[in-house]
């Protein structure tokens, strides 16, 4: 209860569990034992700001499909039972196959004290360096292109450039739903200091429109854009010589073949679909702009050639010597909140920890620090490698921890196959039921955000502590503490004698600074004897922080560090190297099977596969199904239409999505989400459509290039059922489901009712009997209405149509909190109309006061409030989180449009 001075009893400073900008976030209890998120004023990566997705954090903390005992062969079990029986089956296939048949699979959502735990535990003493991690598909060519030109993975700069800088550059990336609060951060800038924005992306997003040039470039074409800005910053003044021959190697022959991929403007133009005057607004801006920051994230990652992308862009700043200056600098935007952890302690199979890598010194000096004799020596497995000798059955054990790989691998139907083949699979989990669990043989309840404790590190090297405002629902332990636990039963017991993260911790800070002397860009043994007390209490600190420096905690909390300000690298040269890279192709081309290109990516309020976000109401109401995006023309050649399902094919696997007739696609290439999976569609996985071609450097897949097919999904019944118990599905030919307030909707197809009528078929699905449902059908059009309740209180309604014409649901919502239903209600549910007409507010658009698209399309149209301001004002919409600003400005835009052309 509050105390009388008017502050929540409790309040907990944490980071968010998403993105990679790494907001600061203060949970506070709330009178009713609820927990509500707000934004951490003091927090130096958002100062107060969350986003759509972090401010919904407190409704999605419940226990509900939550993991709370381990699982052993299908049984619920006592943690040591669990825990024996995986280290017995660790040690038997290590006897018998050696530590190269095992394998770990780990994630950019782990904490740094889990992640480092686990990569020791593999590497140091399994002695195998089969320890790879989601970040493989996210940040590998980042990763691999700093390596390349900086000889370290060093992000050089810091947001506060974005706030200095003059022009920014987002390419391959949608920060305004991905990013959303370091994209106000560019907004702010943009609106204070006339900041330019150039967007590079292949189709139009809501980052897109807000800028003040977008280049549509043609998918995979990176290079060739960046390639003709080097040529022609050679011949411009701003090209740095002196930098160039100081502190560079490489100049000549990465201009030799920039001039070779890019001949000549018109050649580029072609190749890259761009208009001339856009390619030289863009290369003019870049050229006069002294203080540019170019982010990049997955439109450049996930390729073919991700790295070769990444590298196109560092030399650009490396010719103007635009790198470790404020305001200026290349910059990584990383996906997931420790993405940047993970790296640090070398989570990936080539590094080993600590920006340490497989060179025989770096492997003596890990061996000293861990005393681990049979640490591996060579790299091992990338993750696609890795789930192809598992494929093989080279790989017989694997233990998955924070990542659902049978969802987000390409290939994904594969990867599932596979993974039925180990003779081992353990599964450490927040939730009980994920696509990658189906086959597991262990089970792990994992603490999940609320309840874990640790580190994490952000897209600008800021390290910030996550606590638990949550006591450890069920048997759930911290993923750290299970590893350690296993370790030691295999043996290990001195090596993971662990008792706290913050011991952990100070082991990592150790390790960092060890022997290291400035020859590591990753140190932060400063804190390598920071006490528990210290831990607790530590605030936000950006790395380096090397150990002559001894810091109290607080101390450097806001202070800015740039990498490279002096020109000094981590090679062996000390200079940083230009790359030339290959001429761009994506790796497959299109035929006449396969005529049109999948893009893939995020949606605004989901997380990945929505184990967390998928929870909250108001997150699901802004994309409620998994759909396709495309072209008005690409659809009528299709025979698509607005709203109905198609099928989209590839040689790996296919999908059935809500088509989505938009402009924002280019003719040939098409969208869909990555966000659902086999526990909320039916054949929503975009992962099963991608092939796995990865970059030759970083070993990261190309996501965002595959070759598919669309055609009609045919049908004979759609329908719709609301229900507040969760139902069966699979006898439905299409679904998909939805977190609503106080019920899942599930929207279906079916291609017949199997022999029954609608009746049958629906008392079925809910599991009632025919007569227990009232019901209806309509003569003129033959919908099907049905509802189902107990004590006069609503369980289930449903509606079933032989054309795709149902019409929204959300009225419906508000009949389920009802303690008893009106005879009117009844009658209205049965005709399907709400009682007092009320308008169908359609998709939200502003998540956190729940205004839909057509209730604003209606006050910009009727009302003409044609301003974020006056929306803001009339209905609240945009004025909480802001992440919804860039719709509301698009919607208020495309009605301009049709007004302008009335007018014309
Ligand atoms: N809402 C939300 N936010 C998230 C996440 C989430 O699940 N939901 N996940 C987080 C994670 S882990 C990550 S990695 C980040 C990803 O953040 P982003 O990289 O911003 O997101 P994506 O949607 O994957 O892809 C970005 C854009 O790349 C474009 N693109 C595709 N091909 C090309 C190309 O050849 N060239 C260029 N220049 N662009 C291309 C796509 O059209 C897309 O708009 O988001 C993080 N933030
Ligand atoms: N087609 C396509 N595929 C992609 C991408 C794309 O753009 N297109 N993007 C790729 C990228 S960038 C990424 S990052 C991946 C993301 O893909 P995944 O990592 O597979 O997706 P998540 O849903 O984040 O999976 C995290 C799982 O870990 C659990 N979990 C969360 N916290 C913890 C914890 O502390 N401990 C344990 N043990 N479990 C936990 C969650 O319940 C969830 O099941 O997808 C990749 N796949
Ligand atoms: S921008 Fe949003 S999702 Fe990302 S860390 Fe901040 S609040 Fe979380
Ligand atoms: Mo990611």
């Amino acid at each position: 209860m509050p105390d009388g001075s008017g502050l929540p009893e409790k309040s907990v400073k944490t980071a968010c569990p998403y993105c990679g900008v790494g907001c600061g976030v203060r949970m506070a209890m709330q009178s009713d034992m609820s927990w509500k998120a707000n934004g951490d004023e003091n927090h130096p990566s958002n100062f107060g700001r969350l986003c759509s997705k972090g401010s919904a954090l407190g409704e999605t903390l419940d226990l509900k499909g939550r993991l709370l005992d381990p699982v052993l062969d299908g049984k619920n079990v006592e943690w040591p039972v669990a825990l024996d029986a995986a280290a017995d089956r660790l040690s038997a296939i290590r006897k018998e196959h050696g530590p190269d048949a095992i394998a770990v699979y780990l994630s950019g959502q782990l904490l740094t004290e889990d992640y480092y735990v686990a990569n020791k535990f593999m590497k140091g003493f399994v002695g195998s360096a089969n320890v790879d991690t989601n970040s493989r598909l996210c940040m590998s060519s980042s990763v691999a292109g700093h390596k390349k030109a900086f000889g370290a993975d060093t992000v050089p700069g810091a947001y506060e450039d974005l706030d200095r800088a003059d022009l920014v550059i987002l390419t391959g990336s949608n920060a305004a739903w991905c990013h959303p609060v370091l994209f106000q951060r560019i907004q702010k800038a943009r609106a204070e200091r006339g900041m330019r924005l150039v967007v590079i992306d292949p189709r139009e997003t809501e980052t897109s429109k807000e800028a003040d040039l977008h280049l549509p470039i043609a998918p995979g074409k990176d290079t060739l854009l960046f390639s003709a800005l080097l040529k022609a910053l050679s011949q411009s003044g701003a090209l740095d010589q002196q930098y160039v021959e100081t502190h560079t190697l490489g100049y000549a022959t990465a201009l030799a073949r920039a001039v070779e991929l890019a001949p000549s403007m018109d050649r580029v133009c072609e190749e890259t679909r761009l208009r001339l005057p856009d390619v030289k607004t863009f290369i003019r801006w870049f050229i006069e702009t002294e203080k540019v920051v170019t982010c990049y994230s997955q439109g450049v990652n996930q390729s073919a050639q991700g790295t070769d992308k990444v590298n196109a862009i560092l030399n650009c700043h490396l010719a103007t010597n635009r790198i470790g200056r404020e305001g200026m600098g290349p910059f990584s935007l990383t996906g997931q909140p420790n993405a940047m952890g993970g790296r640090e302690v070398g989570g990936l199979a080539n590094q080993l920890a600590a920006h340490m890598e497989f060179q025989p010194e770096s492997v003596d000096r890990v061996r000293r620090f861990w005393n681990a004799p049979h640490i591996a020596t060579t790299p091992g497995l990338k993750a696609i490698d890795l789930f192809d000798a598992i494929d093989r059955g080279e790989i017989k054990a694997l233990w998955v921890m924070g990542t659902n790989p049978a969802v987000s691998l390409p290939d994904a139907d594969r990867v599932r196959r596979a993974m039925k083949k180990l003779e081992l699979l353990i599964v450490s989990e927040n939730m009980a039921s994920t696509d990658s669990m189906d086959n597991a043989h262990i089970r792990l309840p994992a603490a999940a955000w609320g309840e874990k404790a640790g580190t994490v590190t952000n897209s600008e090297r800021r390290i910030s502590r996550q606590r638990s405002f949550l006591s450890l629902p069920g048997r759930v332990k911290p993923d750290w503490w299970a590893v350690s636990q296993v370790a030691q039963r295999m043996g290990y017991a001195e090596a993971f004698s662990y008792a706290s993260p913050a011991e952990i911790f100070r082991e990592h800070a150790e390790l960092s600074g060890f022997e290291n002397a400035g020859s590591r860009d990753f140190d932060i043994s400063a804190y390598a004897s920071c006490s528990d007390q210290a831990y607790e209490a530590l605030d936000p600190f950006q790395w380096p922080a090397p150990g002559g420096l001894i810091r109290t905690h607080g101390e450097c909390s806001t202070q800015t560090h740039r990498f490279f300000a002096e020109g000094k690298f981590y090679t062996p040269s000390g200079k940083a190297n230009f790359i030339a890279p290959a001429r761009p192709e994506l790796s497959v081309d299109l035929s006449v099977t396969y005529p049109l290109l999948l893009n893939t990516g995020r949606i605004r309020d989901q997380w990945h596969t929505m184990t967390r976000s998928g929870k909250s109401p108001r997150l699901g109401r802004h994309k409620e199904e998994p759909f396709l995006d495309i072209n008005t023309a690409d659809a009528r050649k299709f025979h698509l239409t607005q709203g109905e399902l198609a099928t989209v094919e590839s040689p790996h696997g296919q999908a059935v999505l809500r088509v989505n007739l938009t402009d924002a696609q280019t003719p040939g290439d098409v969208f869909a989400p990555i966000h659902w999976t086999g526990q909320n569609a039916s054949a929503g996985r975009i992962g099963a459509l991608l092939a796995s071609h990865v970059d030759p450097f970083s070993g990261q897949p190309e996501a965002k290039a595959a070759p598919v097919s669309v055609k009609p999904f045919q049908a004979a019944f759609y329908g719709f059922v609301m229900s507040t118990a969760s139902l069966d599905m699979t006898n439905c030919a299409y679904w998909a489901k939805v977190q609503l307030q106080d019920t899942i909707g599930y929207r279906f197809a079916l291609t017949s009712y199997n022999g029954k009528g609608a009746n049958k078929w629906m008392s079925d699905l809910l599991g009632v009997s025919g007569t227990e449902l009232i019901q209806s059908t309509d003569k003129s059009n033959g919908v099907f209405r049905a509802a189902h309740l107990i004590d006069d209180r609503l369980q289930a309604v449903a509606y079933l149509s032989p054309q795709n014409d149902l019409p929204s649901w959300s009225w419906l919502e508000t009949l389920f909190a009802k303690d008893k239903l009106e005879v009117l209600d009844r009658r209205y549910i049965l005709a399907g109309r709400s009682i007092d007409g009320a308008q169908d507010p359609g998709p939200t658009v502003c998540a956190c006061y729940g205004v839909g698209r057509n209730t604003l399309i209606d006050a910009i149209c009727k009302k003409g409030l044609i301003t974020t301001q006056a929306l803001g004002e009339q209905l609240k919409a945009g004025t909480n989180c802001g992440s919804c600003l860039p719709e509301l400005r698009s919607l208020i835009g495309g009605h301009d449009k049709t007004a302008k052309a009335k007018a014309s």
